[in-house]
């Protein structure tokens, strides 16, 4: 629909920018930190773009200061980030790292200090070695109470001063490649193993909700979901069903269950035909119909374009670009379900990655209408590479154009009636992008180093950077003609 009068945005609006401890914090074992599965992974040879890995990463925990400081210069309005559970429990349970817990107090403090309101991510995918040598992490009930605990500890610490609590992020990347294209910790190709994982993660994900409930209860609390539309090739229905198939398979099966604590219907069926569903024990279902959140966390990155795939002979998993050579991924499906196409309407990134603005109001109104919630739209960016030109400048005008777009589209989806709560970039700094290195850049500030080494890490303000903060001031987007 169009409209008349756009609706402005709402004047409490989080124009925010996001980030993740392992991407950004560096000093891996500093202050007591015990290691996460990603430091122990990304050391194993040929995991990761060039050998890349968070050691340093930008040294956020060291320079978290400067970082703020910029922030509050933008006039950025929220700021998420994540809290290293090994930084807290350095053995994923048992003893507290007290220095560790300061650590966030700091940045907290600092953030409220600048009128920045803190959003934080209990779970941003690094999970307590300790846990993985244990227990298999999330392939074990026994994290349940582990990750209920952890979580305890953090909602009594800053549930003061912290009102925007984000749980797992996520869920569908971290357990699809981690446990079906083995590309990220613990690096397994089991889809029985991948759902069962997911299904012990959403139970892990609803009992820290209720635990919400008790000791932040004037707080929000959601998910953050990697939702990206699924669109039909053509009207062809077959593939209009491919798509049905890809929402349901994709989205539907964790968001569902955050808001209605069910399965999708067609999804169980074919899970169960095929011998993956997982195990539900008694009071399981219980469990889940009790813990909606307050909103649904969205990060939106892309759309995606489906077709039928046939079961014989039909396309399988394929390899993700993760060089920025443009071109480079192939089609991939599940032979009977669906497989991706080209859409011919849409440009792509270098990672070869659709930017497609109005998917994102797509989302918000799939999203709104169905569940019935205000979305918190917890990332969306464009990952690109950088040039570093004479005199500390970055003229990144592709970036700018890739967010007024999307920002657009958000004011588009608030007009239709959808509640937007805020809107995080990702991301604030440059930071590491868990398989694609340092190249590929997302943030305002620029972050000198590279996959050679840290260099000075200096920060550099990207032209991005003042365009958003007019963005803040005006509360919507400006004129830049
Ligand atoms: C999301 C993650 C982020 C971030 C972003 C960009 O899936 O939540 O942590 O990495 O994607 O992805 P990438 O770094 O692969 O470009």
């Amino acid at each position: 629909m169009e409209h008349k009068k756009l609706t402005p945005f709402p004047k409490d609006f989080l124009w925010g920018s996001a980030s993740a401890a392992y991407q950004i914090e560096g000093a891996w074992d500093q202050d007591g930190k015990g290691p996460s599965v990603w430091d122990v992974y990304t050391k194993l040879e040929g995991t990761t773009y060039k050998d890349t890995n968070g050691d340093v990463a930008v040294d956020h925990y060291n320079r978290y200061k400067e970082d703020v400081a910029l922030m509050a210069e933008m006039g950025l309005k929220a700021y998420r980030f994540s809290i290293a559970w090994s930084r807290i429990l350095p053995e994923g349970r048992g003893e507290v790292n007290e220095a560790g817990l300061q650590f966030y107090d700091d940045l907290i403090d600092e953030l409220i200090k600048h009128d920045i309101t803190p959003l934080v991510t209990v779970y941003h995918w690094d999970v307590p070695q300790a846990l993985m040598d244990a227990y298999g992490a999330w392939e074990s009930r026994e994290i349940i109470d582990d990750f209920d605990t952890y979580c305890s500890i953090l909602f009594e610490r800053y549930g003061d001063r912290v009102k925007y609590w984000i749980t797992l992020n996520e869920q569908n990347i971290f357990v699809g490649l981690g446990y079906r294209d083995a590309i990220h910790p613990p690096g397994v190709k089991d889809l029985k193993r991948m759902y069962q994982a997911n299904h012990i993660a959403n139970l892990a994900n609803a009992r820290v909700i209720q635990s919400f409930r008790k000791l932040v209860p004037d707080g929000k609390v959601g998910p953050s979901f990697a939702y990206g539309p699924a669109y039909p090739f053509d009207s062809n229905p077959d593939n209009v069903i491919a798509a049905e198939n890809a929402e349901e398979m994709n989205s539907h099966w964790w968001m569902d269950i955050y808001v209605w604590g069910t399965y999708p219907k067609s999804a169980w069926n074919y899970l169960e035909k095929n011998g993956l569903a997982p195990i539900i024990e008694a009071g399981d279902m219980d469990l889940l119909a009790n813990a909606k959140p307050d909103f649904m966390g969205l990060n939106y990155y892309q759309t995606g374009t489906f077709e039928h795939n046939p079961l014989e002979g039909g396309v399988g998993a394929a390899k993700m670009n993760t060089s920025g050579k443009k071109g480079t991924s192939k089609d991939s499906g599940l032979p009977g379900v669906y497989k991706t196409v080209k859409n011919p309407y849409l440009e792509t990134t270098d990672w070869d990655w659709t930017i497609d603005p109005k998917g994102l109001r797509i989302a918000l109104r799939r999203i709104a209408n169905r569940y019935q919630l205000p979305v918190l739209i917890t990332e969306n960016g464009l990952g690109a590479f950088d040039t570093l030109e004479e005199g500390d400048v970055v003229n990144d005008d592709y970036r700018i154009d890739f967010l007024e777009s999307h920002v657009k589209e958000i004011q588009n989806a608030i007009s239709d009636g959808v509640e937007v709560m805020g809107y995080c970039t990702w991301s604030y700094t440059d930071l590491l992008s868990w398989l694609n290195g340092y190249q590929k850049r997302y943030g305002f500030v620029y972050v000198n180093r590279d996959e050679d080494g840290p260099k000075d890490l200096r920060r550099i303000k990207k032209k991005s950077f003042y365009w958003y903060k007019d963005v803040i001031e005006a509360n919507g987007l400006v004129d830049r003609n």
